[in-house]
């Protein structure tokens, strides 16, 4: 008999965790699809970089979340085993700074999407990607499951919205929905904006010379870093399961935003005491202080097991980098 090919769906495919997911789904056999909007932009190469070395392996299809008869005709005409739902306005600041689009897209596009796949192919499995930011001012530490959520941001409030989304299609509609609650996931793949790639690569270029300082924000907000290869694999096993559910993804390790750059600094042999300032500019109308997860039920249920601490992350990251950047000053 043959056997049958899974053929999985990635929103936000040229994203970090969608490059990285769409790699380990083509690891373990899957046909692969992904979603991206089609945008007249000059940075079309910059915007697949993350993908680029898999793109003569993957599907790709031209949709946008914000279109409901754009994901209708892609899942009318396409069928999908499992739907990975990654798209999103993921930048903490920008929700402030424009709520409406990051409440469009987040919020409604999960219903678009959500509602096209049960219209027409309810028996595909969905993985919404739900956040840590849904916890915001924390109830409890660490925090898990049973957790209330108290969102401090219009990104995060979205992401509660779309959480619920993805549980009532479950409960209303009998889809296998899962929810992954992931915590803070970085990687050399991670947007420049956010604060362990802005010091990464700030470190990197101030050990070239090529910058002489580093300007943050709050250097005390706590978050649990883990690696963005270890954390879609706990999207994968979620879909795996006979039962949808939803999970907390953490590595239960807490660190500061001034740990990160000690580790970082120090991988360069730098003391970033002697370089790393904070300015009111990037600090946000309401910040979230400190995040923990408690992932034992992903790793008893799903038998999910991170491979990465948080020193490894630091120093891929900071590696990555230094050879990226090193190139830059050979050809400037
Ligand atoms: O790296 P961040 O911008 O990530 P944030 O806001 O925690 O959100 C990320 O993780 C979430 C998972 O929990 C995702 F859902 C979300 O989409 C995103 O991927 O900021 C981390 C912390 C914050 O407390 C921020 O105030 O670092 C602090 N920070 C200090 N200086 C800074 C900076 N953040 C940024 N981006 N830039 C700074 O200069």
């Amino acid at each position: 008999m043959p056997i049958e090919v899974k053929r999985a769906l990635i929103t936000g495919i040229t994203g970090q965790d969608g490059s990285y997911l769409a790699e380990h789904l083509l690891s373990v056999g899957y046909q692969v699809h992904g979603m991206a909007r089609r945008v007249a932009i000059p940075e079309t190469e910059d915007r697949f970089k993350r993908i680029s070395h898999i793109m003569d392996r993957i599907t790709l299809h031209s949709a946008s979340l914000e279109n409901y008869a754009s994901l209708y005709r892609l899942v009318a005409n396409q069928e999908f085993t499992e739907c990975y739902h990654l798209a999103a306005q993921s930048f903490v600041p920008d929700s402030f700074a424009d709520e409406f689009t990051s409440m469009e897209t987040n919020v409604l596009g999960t219903q678009y999407l959500i509602a096209a796949l049960r219209d027409v192919q309810p028996e595909c499995r969905v993985y919404f990607a739900g956040s840590s930011e849904m916890f915001g001012e924390v109830r409890q530490v660490p925090q898990d499951e049973q957790t209330n959520f108290h969102p401090r941001s219009p990104y995060g409030i979205s992401k509660v919205a779309g959480f619920h989304l993805a549980r009532n299609f479950r409960e209303a509609y009998d889809m296998h929905c899962s929810s992954g609650i992931l915590f803070n996931h970085e990687s050399p793949r991670r947007g420049s904006e956010f604060v362990t790639r802005k010091i990464a690569s700030g470190a990197a270029k101030i050990f070239l010379g090529l910058e002489t300082e580093l300007v943050l924000g709050n250097l005390e907000a706590r978050r649990d870093w883990g690696h963005a290869a270890d954390y879609v694999a706990a999207m994968s096993l979620m879909l795996q399961q006979d039962d949808p559910d939803d999970y907390v993804v953490a590595s239960g390790e807490d660190h500061s935003v001034r740990d990160f750059c000690e580790a970082a600094f120090s991988c360069v042999d730098l003391d970033y005491r002697d370089y790393v300032r904070s300015d009111p500019r990037f600090m946000r109308p309401a910040e979230v202080s400190r995040l923990l997860g408690d992932a034992t039920k992903a790793r008893e249920k799903l038998g999910w097991q991170p491979k990465y601490t948080f020193q490894d992350l630091v120093r891929e990251m900071v590696e990555h980098d230094l050879d990226m950047w090193s190139k830059y000053r050979y050809i400037r």
